[in-house]
């Protein structure tokens, strides 16, 4: 048994507690930290590190012991991940782009982890590794010095070469946002305020008017670490929750994100709850404002913000409301009495939360602010603090440069899904080379399917789940429209091909229809989580400032087009089953994907950088029922938009800025391999007759492969919000195979080499 470790950082092999175990075993030391001076190094051992897969729950782990060392060899993977030697052996060079899938097959397979998933960084945004720290520190959760070391290297290594500063995200510009939150992050770890790096960030915050204009999130933060007093934090009353269920702005009606933050912020901001003062506490007080602190005018700086940090400002509406709440209701009308039936059901809300997910949470802003409310409800003893403080290790990640926080606890099924059908797209799944892979990844699909509504769906006001597949893990346990719709088709293909067993039998295929044919909008498009509960005028509301579009669901034709493909392949092989319903669902969906199209001809992306990805997706939509470049408008127009932005080397390359702007930017570091893979699917898809640009793109993404098999890694390919970029490393495997193998089986007497 590995040595016992900071509160709960599973440590060597220790397995991470299960949910039966006994409170008893539950005891961690709880040595006061704050007192002491963390202990930081410059650099750890990285071939000391491991990725475990606890069944699709990842977490790193740091063997400190030289026996356990030997007992668990670092794998490929784990070598992979860290950016250490693999010695991956190079390959035959490819010919055709068969031979260049094969190729990156051998490579991708190493990646596959024992319980058959692929795993991966997600990282990108740059707040969520402060909401872990800052709660670690605010509920007194020691931090282990190989954490805080690799810390401190990851937000070193990401620092703004030029202004010292972080911005939302790797990529984007430094704010106050990232700045003084990581900044905060670097001193809880251990490092001196008179650090060259602290010195060179503390400068630029101070440029930017310092924490007084930093976005609502970070002081909320600051105001719970007790650096900021509560006066600067506009208004999160918990009583919203109140609201009967028919007032329109109810919360229970806004993007399942932002309600499960709100719901934390609005009981500690209720409570107006701070963390014990350390000298830590008191230091940054000075460190991070420009003005004497004492005489800060709090409250005359709720609506400061550095332009920078301005991505959604505010609305008169909202400024209004939180004037009334300020002025009015908090300190006239509001009871002690409504506050604390908010306050109560706030936290039957959290409670219930934590009981769906096991204390995983939804994601990782919300999951590290839950710990703090527990840790304010039930002391630092509790089985939810101490079972919250071991699940927050499976955000983390660890790489080359360092630990950093994942977006959600992992990419698991999402990946898996795209893998199984970048070999089928190759028309590869019945060769018996990759059955074992493709076995291991099926089981995985197998054992990670919902099988279970959450418990009172009803009053958490949660979406039916039953059958379906969340994006990292069923521990999490929410089902999205397209994971459910990925999952499904990777399961379907697997189990119709000879010699995969039935593992998942009709009835739960039937299952995933039925919630599936829960997501359909009265447009006849689809959204992520659930369908819209109220309209996109509820963004008047949005409060966050850094993010665009976050107050409700929308509809993506990225999730649409998954479920009318899902749908489309299950209708092949069970036409009984719900048939009229489904080919309505399927002829609304298209008919919406339709009116989505942008004058230019291509579609806006939401979670993939930009046009390129969405327009793949609304392009397979539309085939789905036979429209093509020959025989479609929109198709044609699809086509046309997407050539007219390939490049000369025949590749393509968009800017995450077209996210935040709405319109086509090209990336200056020229073309991308993922982005090249997009746009040629989506131009077979659309059977676009001229086959020089497909050619040319093919070209390049086998140009790229590496002589193992693998691609490098290249830009930031995700986003959400419009404005915050995420990371999603497999897609330079998963889409450049699926890629290149749509066009062997599509053209296979053509040549590009
Ligand atoms: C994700 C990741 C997956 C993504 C897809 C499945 C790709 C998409 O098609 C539907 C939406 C979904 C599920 C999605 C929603 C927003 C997430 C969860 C994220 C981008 C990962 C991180 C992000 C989450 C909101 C980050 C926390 C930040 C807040 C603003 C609360």
């Amino acid at each position: 048994m590995g040595k016992k470790d900071a509160a709960g950082v599973s440590s060597e092999t220790q397995p991470l507690l299960e949910k039966s175990s006994t409170k008893k075993r539950l005891s961690f030391d709880l040595t006061d930290h704050v007192a002491k001076r963390q202990r930081i190094e410059e650099r750890t051992d990285h071939t000391r590190w491991r990725m475990r897969d606890d069944k699709g729950r990842q977490s790193w782990v740091y063997l400190e012991d030289d026996q356990a060392l030997k007992d668990w060899p670092q794998s490929f993977a784990d070598k992979y991940f860290l950016g250490l030697p693999v010695n991956a052996p190079d390959l035959p060079k490819p010919t055709t782009p068969l031979d260049a899938v094969r190729n990156g097959l051998e490579f991708f397979e190493k990646l596959q982890l024992p319980s058959g998933h692929w795993g991966c960084e997600y990282g990108g945004p740059m707040f969520l590794l402060p909401c872990i720290v800052i709660a670690w520190y605010v509920t007194k959760t020691p931090i282990p010095w190989y954490y805080a070391t690799e810390i401190k290297n990851y937000l070193f290594a990401r620092a703004n070469p030029e202004d010292g500063g972080w911005g939302l995200h790797i990529e984007g510009e430094t704010s106050v946002f990232g700045t003084s939150l990581n900044y905060t992050v670097l001193r809880i770890v251990g490092v001196d305020a008179d650090h060259p790096v602290m010195v060179k960030a503390r400068a630029t915050l101070h440029k930017m008017g310092g924490a007084t204009h930093a976005p609502h999130w970070a002081k909320w933060w600051l105001a719970v670490m007790g650096v900021a007093q509560w006066d600067i934090v506009n208004p999160t009353p918990p009583e919203l929750w109140l609201l009967p269920d028919w007032v329109p702005i109810a919360p229970w009606r806004w993007w399942i994100h932002i309600r499960q933050v709100f719901l934390p912020m609005s009981y500690l901001w209720s409570k107006r709850w701070q963390a014990e003062e350390t000298e830590l506490i008191r230091s940054l007080r000075q460190e991070l404002f420009v003005e004497d602190w004492a005489k800060i005018n709090w409250a005359s700086h709720r609506n400061t913000i550095n332009p920078r940090d301005n991505y959604h400002p505010k609305t008169w509406v909202l400024n209004t409301v939180n004037w009334c709440l300020v002025n009015i209701w908090n300190p006239v009308l509001r009871t002690q009495a409504i506050a604390k039936k908010g306050e109560e059901w706030a936290m039957k809300l959290i409670e219930m939360e934590n009981e769906n997910t096991d204390h995983a949470d939804l994601a990782t802003v919300s999951g590290p602010m839950n710990t703090v409310c527990l840790y304010v409800k039930e002391g630092p003893d509790s089985y939810a603090v101490r079972r919250h403080r071991e699940r927050a290790h499976e955000f983390l990640w660890m790489k080359d440069e360092g630990l950093l926080a994942n977006g959600t606890n992992g990419v698991q099924c999402w990946d898996t899904a795209f893998a199984i059908q970048a070999v089928m797209d190759a028309g590869l799944t019945e060769d018996p080379r990759w059955r074992p892979m493709l076995m291991k990844a099926l089981e995985f699909l197998d054992d990670q399917q919902i099988r279970e509504n959450v418990k009172d769906q009803d009053k958490c006001y949660r979406q039916q789940r039953k059958g379906g597949w969340a994006f990292s893990n069923k521990d999490q346990g929410y089902a999205v429209s397209d994971c459910v719709s990925e999952a499904l088709k990777s399961v379907i293909i697997l189990q119709k091909t000879p010699g995969f067993p039935t593992l998942i039998d009709d009835r739960r295929i039937f299952d995933a229809i039925d919630t599936l044919l829960t997501y359909q909008n009265p447009s006849g498009g689809c959204s992520s989580y659930e369908p819209p509960r109220a309209g996109t005028w509820m963004e008047v509301l949005n409060a966050a400032e850094v993010f665009g579009n976050i107050m409700v669901e929308y509809e993506y034709p990225e999730c649409t087009t998954a479920v009318v493909t899902a749908l489309s392949l299950f209708r092949n092989h069970w036409p009984e089953y719900r048939t009229k319903e489904i080919e309505r669902f399927i002829e609304r969906a298209v008919k919406w994907i339709k009116t989505a199209q942008k004058p230019h001809g291509g579609w806006y992306g939401s979670w993939g950088i930009c046009f390129t990805y969405a327009t793949m997706f609304a392009l397979e939509s539309l085939a789905s029922i036979g429209e093509t470049y020959k025989n479609s408008d929109y198709a044609k127009r699809g086509c046309d938009f997407l050539i007219s932005k390939q490049r000369e080397d025949g590749g393509w390359s968009e800017h995450y800025r077209a996210c935040e702007t709405g319109e086509y930017i090209e990336h200056p570091s020229g073309s991308q391999v993922v982005m090249t893979a997009w746009a040629v699917i989506a131009l077979m898809k659309a059977d676009y007759p001229n086959l020089e640009h497909i050619k040319k793109g093919i070209k390049l993404i086998m140009d790229r492969q590496q002589s193992n098999g693998e691609w490098l890694q290249e830009a930031i390919e995700g986003v959400f919000n419009k404005s915050c970029m995420i990371s999603y490393p497999n897609y330079k495997f998963t889409f450049t195979l699926k890629a290149l193998g749509m066009f062997a089986r599509k053209y296979p007497n053509e040549t590009v080499v």
